[in-house]
């Protein structure tokens, strides 16, 4: 199959100073993981957006020329332009603009495998759309094929407001009608006593690598940005005939899509029922810390952060320089493992039985 070529575009505002640089190499690997071949990158540094084109007229054509130039299909654009931005701007560089979010969007839509995944995805991608729906009708991306017109949403993305209203709220029955079963699910489990506990991370941590490690299940694993969607639930044994429920499920990531966190509020909740959270967090990122915090702030939203965690360091065979010791009291209890080589994990164990586990194991 033909890459699309992409070029991204980023305009750092005073708010983003801190996070620019990242977020933009982020954005590159959503776009590589979208199936997109990035062949260029503009960015600007502005005090505010351009009214029109969020970006100033020379950057507009310094735009224009490198996109001509270089056969571009698709610019997508790391800010949250408006929706009236997106259509000037699709008029004048005569190409498909997208934004951070649709990309994300559009990452889940391939990603996202069982009913429930999909449900949640076209909900997300209704939501946006409403969002981008103004008066002048469907702006060019919607049109074509592609990156940021995939998935489940793409035939309604003609209808009108009312219609899209229609499927949001009958996809939200729907997905209520599957949550309601989850939670008959849940209730057999705390009644039973289980003990359950939910595997977080960043996207592309080694969260299902550690899962497949710790129970020697065979979860999808890849170097790429979301490729868990669905969540996934296997027993963990920390003793002979002593076990817990261990769920691997999606991954977060810096500005996840508000829209994405209220679709995937059920397998989120999941999550939320958790009795404690492992967060798997890559040792090897340059980026660790600010991956750390993302991690919280999703966590606060879905009002999981006061639950008891582990953090697991992960990918510790990658790592080129001595461990930053100073990092396990920081994030206390802490163990350092690598799920791919399999070492550390019998520390894990304990320390779950003894940090998190005053508890009878089932
Ligand atoms: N070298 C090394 N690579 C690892 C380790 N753990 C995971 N990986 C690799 O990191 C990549 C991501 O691993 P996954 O387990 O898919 O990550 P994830 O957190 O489940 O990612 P998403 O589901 O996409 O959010 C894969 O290429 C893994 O092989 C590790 O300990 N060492
Ligand atoms: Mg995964």
């Amino acid at each position: 199959m033909n890459k699309e070529k992409a070029i991204i575009v980023g305009v750092e505002l005073p708010k983003d100073k801190e996070n620019f640089q990242s977020s933009m190499t982020e954005l590159e690997n959503l776009a590589d993981t979208a199936g997109a071949e990035v062949v260029g990158k503009i960015t600007q540094r502005l005090e505010k957006p351009n009214l029109k084109y969020f970006i100033g007229e020379g950057k507009l054509i310094e735009l224009k020329n490198k996109a001509d130039d270089m056969g571009v299909d698709l610019i997508i654009f790391d800010n949250d332009i408006h929706a009236s931005q997106q259509r000037n701007l699709e008029e004048f560089l005569g190409k498909k603009i997208i934004n951070r979010t649709e990309l994300i969007l559009d990452i889940f839509a391939q990603h996202a495998h069982s009913h429930e995944g999909r449900l949640q995805v076209e909900l997300a991608q209704n939501q946006f759309m409403l969002t981008r729906l103004t008066g002048k009708g469907i702006t060019l991306s919607r049109l074509g094929g592609g990156i940021g017109t995939r998935g489940p949403g793409e035939t309604k993305l003609e209808q009108d407001r009312r219609k899209i209203r229609a499927r949001i709220s009958r996809l939200k029955k729907e997905l209520e009608k599957i949550s309601k079963s989850r939670s008959v699910r849940k209730n057999f489990r705390i009644k039973s006593g289980i003990i359950s506990a939910s595997i977080v991370g960043y996207t592309n941590a080694g969260k299902s690598t550690l899962l497949n490690a710790l129970t020697k299940s065979s979860v999808l694993t890849e170097n790429k940005l979301f490729a868990t969607l669905d969540t996934f639930t296997r027993k963990l044994y920390l003793e002979k005939d002593k076990f817990i429920l261990l769920s691997d499920t999606v991954g977060f990531i810096q500005n996840l899509p508000h829209q994405l966190i209220e679709a995937f509020k059920a397998t989120l909740d999941e999550v939320a029922s958790a009795d404690f959270l492992i967060h798997v967090v890559d040792l090897s990122s340059s980026d660790m810390e600010r991956q750390i915090d993302a991690v919280y702030n999703v966590l606060e939203e879905i009002e999981a952060i006061s639950k008891p965690m582990i953090t697991v360091f992960n990918k510790v065979d990658l790592l080129n320089k001595p461990l930053d010791k100073s990092l396990l009291e920081k994030y206390y209890p802490s163990v350092v493992v690598s799920a791919a080589k399999k070492t550390g994990l019998e520390e894990l164990k304990k320390t779950i039985m003894t940090c998190l586990l005053p508890r009878q194991l089932a």
